[in-house]
Formats: C-alpha cells, structure tokens, sequence
C-alpha cells in the first residue's frame, strides 16, 4: 500500500515525513520532496501466532509513504498529478502552526480554505481528462458504457463534487479506472499544530468538512514528532505520556491509511512464516485467495477460517478443531478482521 503525503509550501511535509521515519526504517532523501519511507505495521498477533507454530519468518503488512511536493508556480503541475495518480491514499496536510519564523499568512490561517483549494484542483483536473475524452468520442461517434459513465462523472465534477462521493458500480468504476481520476482517492486529512495546541479542539469547521465527507483526521504537531522520534523507545513513551499525546504520528496515520481505505487484515501461516494480508472491507474468501496466489483463485475448494484471538486462546491447532472454532467457509464468506484463512485449492 503506498500512501502520499502531500500540502501545501511550508506546510510540514518534510519534517512529517522525518517524524515517520525516525531513523529505524528504510527511509531516504530529505531533499525536496524526494521522502520515501516504507513502515512496517507492528502486529503482536503474528509473533504470538509465529512463536505457536515455530514459524521462521513474520511478514507484517508494510505500507510505504512518499512524499509528494507541490510545484513552484502550480499547485498541480502535470508531474506532481502523475505522482499522486500513483498513491492508493492521499493524506493532505494542513497548516494549523504559526511563530515568529513562520507567521500566518495575511487573513489568518484558514486549513478548511486550504483544504477546499485542494480538492478543487483535483476535481478540475479530472474535469478536464474527462471532458477531453468525452469531446474525443463524440466526434468517433461511440456512445458505449465509458461514454456513459464518463457523462455522470462530468455532472458530478460539474457540481464541484469529489469522484470519491460518485456512487458508481463496481462495473462502471472498471470501466473508468484506468483514467486513476485523482478526486477518486481516498484522502485522510492531517492537521499540523503548533507545540502548544496539541489539546485544544481549534478548528472546529475543518472537523466538520472532514467528518460530513467521511474523511478521517489527524491532529498533530510535526516539530513535536519529529523531536519525539529522535528519542529511545523508552523516553519515546515518557514524553508522549507528558504530552498527553495518545500514539505518536506513525500510528496515527497508519491507522488513518487503514480507515481510509476502509481495510482490514488477515493472516496466513504454517511453519515456514506467518504473513499478514489486507483486503477491503467485504471482500469474499474467493477473491482473498487470489490476493495470496492466482492459483487459489483459479482452483479455490474451501477455505479453512479461525478467528486470530480464538486461535490464541486455545494455543494449538489440536485444541481449536476440538473447541469448534476451526469453520469450513466457501467462496462466498466475508473474511473478517483477524482471520487466520487457510485455503484449499485444486489445480
Ligand atoms: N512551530 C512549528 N513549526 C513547524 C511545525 N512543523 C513544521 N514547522 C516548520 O515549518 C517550516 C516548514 O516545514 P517543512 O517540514 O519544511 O514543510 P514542507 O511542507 O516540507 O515545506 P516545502 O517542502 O517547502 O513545501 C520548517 O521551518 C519547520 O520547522 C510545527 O508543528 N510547529
Ligand atoms: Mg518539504
């Protein structure tokens, strides 16, 4: 999962992108707009399951940030929108900190107006890819279900509307995807504070916008998470407690990504290596299969479902089918958050 991190000039992108790398993970370039940090998300559950089975290997799902800048005259230059094309989540930082360095800029700090220029541009630009394919197919004569649903999207881009609030089919989203509109994806919104308004609730209206479009949002104060991220995992928890910070950045916008994404996660083991999976939210066993190998997709029988904590409790494989917690499902099942899934398939 690649996640962009994107705002405006100044707005705290780069000293974000510090704070998430913190010095232990794969992470490069501090240049300008050059960050690309790969996080692997901590999951107790799989070394307990490891150390159960005597798996060698844990993969835990890993989700990777890039940083993405803003032109120098245009918000949305044709290579910054190629970058974002390419993120399954965009998170869009806000300013919400100003000093003596950084004063607000005339008219005061205003992160809903940023927020709303934005999202304007992206719908912009989709508007314009949409309505220059739509001229093109015109003038073909072809009047097939992208010409339709390319008309629907334009009424909506029309009315200023997000694609993300198009309620299109899962057939016709097919049909436009490879167009990758940008106000199509995901967008989870980060409010950069200054030190001292960690817990004051400023800003109400941004919290509104960002609740009525079911956008999630994060408050946090850069500067501080970077300097937090510096520290030993010891005085990490120390000063967030002073802070009363309830999880560091990091946390924060991996479970933002996810709720975003609105994903979920399920594992696999035997005693090689015990993995983690995301899929969305409703997404049956057959097309879970698939994610793990085609061939499980192709050749799909059953698939073998425990409940993750379940499994924990009873310790052992033996005691879970005793238990009953051990179920067959078919293709149909919706896998749930935490399930171990143990596919059986035939080629
Ligand atoms: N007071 C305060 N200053 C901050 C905070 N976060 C960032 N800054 C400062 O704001 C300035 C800009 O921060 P950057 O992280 O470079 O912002 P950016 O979005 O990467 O900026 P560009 O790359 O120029 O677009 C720096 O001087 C930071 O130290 C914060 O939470 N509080
Ligand atoms: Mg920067």
């Amino acid at each position: 999962m690649k996640v962009g991190v994107f705002g405006n000039e100044g707005v705290g992108k780069s000293t974000l992108f510090r704070a998430l790398g913190g010095g232990q993970e794969e992470s490069s370039g501090s240049s300008r707009g050059q960050g690309v940090c790969t996080i692997k998300v901590p999951d107790d559950r799989l070394h307990r399951l490891a150390a159960i089975f005597r798996a060698k290997k844990v993969i835990p799902i890993s989700i990777t940030f890039v940083e993405i800048d803003p032109g120098d005259t245009a918000l949305l230059p044709p290579d910054t929108l190629t970058r974002i094309k390419g993120v399954d989540i965009l998170t869009v930082v806000l300013r919400g900190f100003s000093d003596d360095f950084h004063p607000a800029p005339q008219g005061g700090l205003d992160p809903v107006k940023e927020f709303r220029q934005i999202e304007s541009e992206l719908v912009v630009s989709d508007y314009l890819v949409a309505q220059k394919r739509i001229e093109r197919m015109t003038k073909e004569a072809r009047r097939d279900a992208e010409w339709t649903v390319l008309h629907k999207a334009v009424d909506t881009l029309e009315k200023e509307i997000p694609l993300r609030q198009f309620p299109v089919s899962a057939e016709e989203n097919r049909v436009i995807a490879g167009f990758r509109f940008a106000s199509q994806i995901p967008l989870l919104l980060v409010l950069n504070v200054a030190e001292g308004d960690l817990s004051a609730e400023g800003y109400p209206e941004l919290g509104e916008a960002a609740f009525s479009r079911g956008i999630p949002l994060i408050r946090l104060s850069a500067r501080i998470e970077e300097e937090i991220s510096l520290l030993s995992p010891e005085d990490q928890a120390v000063f967030l407690e002073e802070m009363g910070i309830r999880r560091p950045a990091r946390e924060q916008l991996l479970r933002g990504a996810f709720e975003a994404m609105d994903f979920i996660c399920f594992m696999t083991m035997n005693d090689e290596e015990v993995r983690a999976w995301t899929v969305r939210r409703g997404t049956v066993a057959l097309h879970a299969a698939g994610k793990i190998h085609s061939d499980m997709e192709k050749g799909f029988i059953r698939a073998e479902v425990i409940p993750c904590e379940d499994f924990l409790r009873c310790g052992s494989m033996a005691k879970a089918k005793t238990e009953g917690v051990l179920r067959l499902e078919g293709k149909e099942y919706v896998v749930q958050d935490g399930d171990i899934m143990q596919i059986r398939f035939n080629l």
